[in-house]
């Protein structure tokens, strides 16, 4: 359907679940409302002094909390709430998973695990930052408090994830197992109108996005990969092109659009890598595959990881499968 609104689209899509009480239309039409939110102060945070700057607090990750942070953690939180389907939330903005007490809440089937607000180091400086999302269904009691087993699941668990990417426009990109859609922001009526439907990497891609200030601290197999993604090669389209733009939802969605592999590496200063599987890698692997890319952790697969912490770190490649493989194939081999 042309123009279609995000709206209409969560419910020409409910019929793809048989038997689906409508409870996970609901969750997306509260992260919708929060990402609207979010983008109204985010597109203003240049003007409005009382958004720009630390807030003065700290996060888990020891990282100083942008006012910005703070107020989109808060916004998916209340929005998230308010529908009473969801349990419990886990958030790289507070240390433990918020369980709600609210009966009605306690009887929601599922839980949501975000980054409400990743990359905002970027804000004071204009660059796209984003929310990461990620969905389950409860493996804990209805009725009960969520448990930290409902938050541990394997990525492959995941019943709908995605990404907000509040750039030169505010788009949603979401799945729900069924292909991936782009929904892309019109601020002026306030709505979400499908722009990219049914999105797939590009079969051909060249671009290839690390922090080469840390290559030196990282393994030498990664130094091989990224020296082989230099190599004059004009046969095989090499050298590629280098993109990194430092905040992972518009590197992760310039690959999705353009083709090409982002590689957050562990070091010897960051062992197990620095972005988080839960929140992170996971919602961006599930894209990732259902866009025809792969996502894999050195040797495996993202979403076969068994998580064990809640702000557990881990090693991500992620991208166009052709530039996965050729990474693969350096990775895997004997030394
Ligand atoms: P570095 C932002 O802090 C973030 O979590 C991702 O959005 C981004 O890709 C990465 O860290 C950048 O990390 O070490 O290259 O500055």
């Amino acid at each position: 359907m042309k123009n279609q609104t995000l709206g209409e689209f969560i419910i020409d899509t409910q019929k793809d679940f048989p038997g689906s009480t409508g409870e996970l239309s609901k969750i997306l039409s509260s992260i919708r409302l929060a990402a609207k939110l979010v983008s109204h102060e985010t597109n203003k945070a240049g003007l409005a002094k009382h958004i720009l700057g630390a807030a003065g607090s700290e996060n888990v990750q020891g990282e100083q909390q942008q006012k910005l942070d703070v107020y989109a953690n808060n916004q998916f939180i209340e929005a998230l709430k308010a529908r009473e389907v969801v349990c419990g939330i886990g958030s790289e903005e507070n240390d433990e998973f918020i369980s709600f007490e609210e009966d009605s809440c306690k009887n929601g089937k599922y839980v949501v695990l975000m980054d409400p607000l990743d990359g905002s180091s970027n804000i004071d400086v204009n660059v796209s930052i984003g929310t990461i999302f990620s969905v389950f269904e409860r493996c804990s009691e209805l009725g009960t408090l969520a448990k930290k087993e409902d938050f541990l699941q394997k990525g492959t668990k995941q019943v709908a994830a995605g990404y907000v990417i509040y750039g030169s426009s505010t788009m949603l990109v979401y799945s729900t197992g069924n292909g991936v859609n782009g929904f892309t922001f019109d601020p002026s009526i306030g709505v979400f109108f499908l722009s990219h439907p049914n999105m797939k990497f590009p079969e051909k891609a060249s671009i290839f996005s690390i922090n080469e200030g840390n290559l030196n601290i990282s393994s030498s197999k990664i130094q091989e990969y990224v020296a082989y993604c230099k190599e004059n090669n004009p046969s095989s389209s090499r050298p590629y092109t280098a993109r990194y733009i430092g905040s992972l939802v518009a590197d992760f969605h310039r690959n999705l659009i353009k083709g090409g592999v982002y590689l957050y590496p562990d070091t010897t200063k960051a062992p197990n890598g620095k972005l988080r599987l839960l929140y992170e890698c996971s919602p961006l692997a599930f894209i990732a595959e259902q866009a025809g890319g792969k996502a894999i952790s050195n040797n495996e697969r993202i979403l076969d990881i068994q998580p064990e912490d809640l702000h557990q770190r881990v090693p991500l490649y992620i991208g166009s499968s052709n530039m996965i493989n050729e990474l693969e194939a350096i990775l895997n081999r004997g030394n």
